[in-house]
């Protein structure tokens, strides 16, 4: 079982500090019936030199294009709910933890139409370990193909990452474990790879890196972002293109990225061995630079990180 969410400390809600348990919403409200908010997942790092928060501008962009792309207005500025973020990290004391921004419609009238619904935003903070499991980071996960096509971008705009859309992926979610599988990989409405229910993938072939591009229906991460550039710099090509089911089952090395999953590896796609069963080589050195990078160890990237307490 999932551990339960912790219930301590304090949440931001609509610009004020209220206690865990008291950051409620009204079950009439716009985004509980339809759907309709937008949100992130932000990751804070301890590490020698302090706790920063991982590439927390782009997570705040992307929020508020997210925004954009659903015609709902945030009442806040940029720089208003980035100060907001690092406050509630340091209001609740945590050297290390996920933070999740949210903005929904809120509590009005009902109607599909939200114009009038007020745009409630929260913010909470809490110690969020591996995604995939203990084991995930080093011996690799075991997934299926989903039955379930990726929401399709004439269906939604999917590179936002709103609220709605992750029926999709709980849908894909829940088939995988009743499989016995540890995640999905879904596929496009052309039968492209597209992505996890909550990750990005990658492929490694001939110490080449090949992910989909953002034509095929995936949120474009921010740890994908992270990923192309770190390998790059690292002196890999990363090639991004359409990717078809073939080229994962014959891949070399796969593993998944995203803010909760970090980089994390794929060692079987329904049942088939994916190259030596285990994590790759490629995927151990992006790994250990994505963790020297979010850990404040790589001078060159510091600017990826936002000092919480300084
Ligand atoms: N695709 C999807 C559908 C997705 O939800 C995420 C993040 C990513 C790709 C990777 O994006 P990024 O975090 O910017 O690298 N998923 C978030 C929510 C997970 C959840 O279960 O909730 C996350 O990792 O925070």
């Amino acid at each position: 079982m999932v551990e339960k969410l912790p219930e301590a400390g304090k949440i931001w809600y609509k610009g004020e500090f209220v206690e865990w348990k008291k950051a409620k919403v009204h079950v009439l409200s716009h985004g509980l019936h339809y759907g309709s908010g937008v949100f992130e997942g932000i990751r804070c790092y301890a590490t020698e030199k302090g706790s920063f928060i991982f590439r927390l501008k782009e997570h705040v962009d992307r929020m508020y294009r997210s925004a954009d792309l659903y015609k709902m207005e945030i009442p806040y500025s940029k720089e208003e709910l980035k100060e907001a973020i690092k406050e509630t990290v340091r209001i609740n004391g945590l050297d290390a933890c996920y933070i999740r921004p949210i903005a929904f419609y809120g509590y009005h009238h009902l109607g599909v139409n939200p114009a009038g619904c007020p745009v409630d935003c929260a913010i909470a903070v809490w110690r969020w370990g591996t995604y995939l499991g203990e084991e995930a980071l080093e011996r690799g996960i075991r997934c299926t193909f989903s039955p379930w096509r990726r929401i399709d971008p004439n269906t939604l705009p999917v590179t936002a990452k709103a609220t709605g859309h992750y029926l999709n992926s709980m849908l894909a979610v829940q088939d995988a474990k009743e499989r016995g599988f540890d995640e999905a990989i879904m596929l496009d409405n052309s039968g492209y790879v597209a992505e996890g229910p909550g990750e990005n993938i990658f492929a490694v072939k001939n110490a080449a890196l090949y992910t989909p591009a953002v034509e095929s229906s995936i949120l474009p991460g921010i740890t994908r972002d992270s990923v192309i550039e770190l390998a790059q710099d690292t002196g890999y090509k990363v090639v991004e293109k359409p990717v078809t089911k073939e080229e994962l089952l014959s891949a070399d090395e796969l593993f998944f990225t995203g803010t909760a999953a970090e980089v994390s590896p794929i060692r079987e796609i329904d049942n088939v061995t994916i190259g030596e069963g285990k994590r790759g080589e490629v995927t151990g050195v992006i790994q250990r630079k994505f963790f020297d990078v979010v850990n404040a160890k790589e001078e060159k990237y510091m600017r990826w990180l936002e000092s919480v307490y300084e």
